[in-house]
């Protein structure tokens, strides 16, 4: 096998003790975009196509992470405008940025960490949390993943997905009602009054920081394929065209 350049950060099979051993880092992708522009989905197909999203989660090599997750815990105050429909969950602070940060370093140092689980319902943490094993590529999809620039610049791959404004809130429609059993009306006013000026103000202005743009979310599957293709080229150890690589799969080098 070649070995690495020094210059460069080693990632080795899957590491049980949870404690990464000399500076080996994961891939870690972000993957920013409008409300209900298939993040979600774009991440899950790439999951898929690395044959990851049917295996036992601690045995994974390459995990996903939602935003969703770090929404803050909010004042009575706040909870109360919630229920309502009438708080900003669509600005920058309406998230633990701490948290975000913690856990983008404690994935890049190879630990094991520990997430919260966000309950739609209730705008609130639940008690319980989800464990984030180690991984050797690591999604992490969200609204605002590249608004701040000491959250962005830990990312080795941006993208953004793009789907048009009509096709996101027909989605929304549909799920804030039919899975978060929202009512129409407050829907439609959350979306004109919040979610909409917040797209412009917060997440559109980021798309430019994006390594590549999704056109149409999940339906791109030309993209998604082309996607793929890039991890594992990544992932891939540096070697001679037409070699075998089945055994030495599990070794990558990248630049951090
Ligand atoms: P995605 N959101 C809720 O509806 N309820 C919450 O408790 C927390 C977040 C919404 C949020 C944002 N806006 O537009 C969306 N509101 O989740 C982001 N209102 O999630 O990217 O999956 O659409
Ligand atoms: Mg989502």
């Amino acid at each position: 096998k070649p070995s690495p350049p020094l210059n460069e950060a080693t990632w080795c099979p899957k590491m049980t003790n949870g404690i990464n051993n000399g500076g080996k880092t994961p891939f870690l992708i972000g993957v920013a975009g409008g409300t209900a522009s298939g993040k979600s989905t774009v991440c899950k197909r790439i999951m898929e196509r690395l044959g990851q999203d049917d295996i036992e989660h601690s045995e994974r090599r390459v995990v996903c992470i939602s935003q969703d997750a770090f929404y803050r815990p909010l004042t009575q105050e706040e909870s109360t405008k919630a229920l309502k429909g009438v708080f900003d969950f669509d600005h920058p602070d309406a998230f633990d940025k701490e948290l975000v940060l913690k856990t983008l370093h404690q994935i890049l140092d190879g630990k094991i960490c520990n997430i919260p689980n966000y309950d739609y319902v209730t705008n609130a943490r639940l008690e319980s949390t989800t464990t984030i094993y180690p991984a050797d590529v690591v999604l992490f999809e969200g609204i605002l993943m590249f608004y701040q620039p000491e959250i962005r610049e830990l990312f080795h791959m941006k993208l953004f997905v793009d789907s048009d404004a009509d096709t996101r809130l027909a989605r929304r429609v549909m799920r804030d009602t039919r899975e978060r059993g929202r009512a129409l009306e407050v829907v439609l006013n959350q979306y004109t009054n919040l979610v909409k000026p917040a797209f412009e103000e917060f997440c559109l202005p980021t798309k430019k920081f994006a390594d590549i743009i999704i056109p149409r979310g999940a339906e791109n599957t030309v993209a998604i394929d082309l996607i793929v293709q890039h991890i594992r080229d990544i992932l891939r150890p540096r070697q001679a065209v037409g070699t075998d690589v089945e055994d030495t799969q599990h070794q990558h080098t990248h630049k951090r």
